[in-house]
């Protein structure tokens, strides 16, 4: 067996996405320039990028052992913005080890979770305070911020998952999320064309 630990209690809050206290959590931030060619409109991404390099999204981990038998579990907010007509999104992923799901829990927010494996399967689900999605195994995930304000959810899954991003590091998802005159659509990513 893994790491034994004692019970703990942690804070979250809805409205920020911070676990407390700080020395159990660990923050990670991603922006612009850790996206490079995620972007449908890369010059659109490269003006942002020089311009100030904005931060898209942060993750907060609680500071569990990232192995079995443990639930890794925090938050991330995805904050509201465009590159292009393309919604602030993370990376996506699928998991290092492919049968292991996850479940999320929107705190604040609307969002979509683009999802998608292997064999080409597709969907999305919407995200907004008070609904979860689950994310079987085998399927990749991106969360998009498709509102006006932070986009935040709660997540768990088990140790040890890890997380392979290569996968979307060329074509990306199959699935894009724009703004049409101020509507989020999903609309099928040109470069699988
Ligand atoms: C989440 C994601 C988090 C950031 O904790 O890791 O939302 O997204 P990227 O890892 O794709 O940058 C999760 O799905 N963990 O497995
Ligand atoms: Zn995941």
């Amino acid at each position: 067996m893994g790491d034994l630990l004692r019970p703990l209690r942690l804070d979250i809050f809805p409205e920020t996405g911070f676990i407390g206290p700080e020395q159990a959590t660990q923050v990670t931030g991603r922006h612009l320039s850790d996206m490079r060619g995620m972007y449908q409109d890369g010059r659109a991404a490269e003006a942002m990028t020089a311009a100030g390099d904005p931060l898209l999204y942060q993750v907060y981990n609680a500071d569990i052992p990232d192995e079995p038998p443990h639930i890794l579990f925090g938050t991330t907010v995805v904050y509201p913005g465009k590159v292009g007509s393309e919604y602030f999104m993370t990376k996506g992923h699928y998991h290092a080890i492919e049968r292991t799901a996850e479940v999320y829990y929107c705190l604040k927010g609307r969002g979509m979770i683009l999802m998608e494996t292997r064999a080409g399967d597709v969907a999305v689900q919407h995200l907004e305070r008070g609904k979860a999605v689950y994310i079987p195994p085998g399927w990749a995930h991106r969360s998009v911020n498709v509102g006006s304000e932070e986009f935040v959810f709660f997540f768990a899954y088990p140790g040890g998952a890890g997380h392979d991003y290569e996968a979307f590091e060329g074509l990306g998802f199959r699935n894009v999320v724009v703004d049409r005159e101020g509507r989020a659509v999903v609309v099928a990513n040109p470069r699988f064309a």
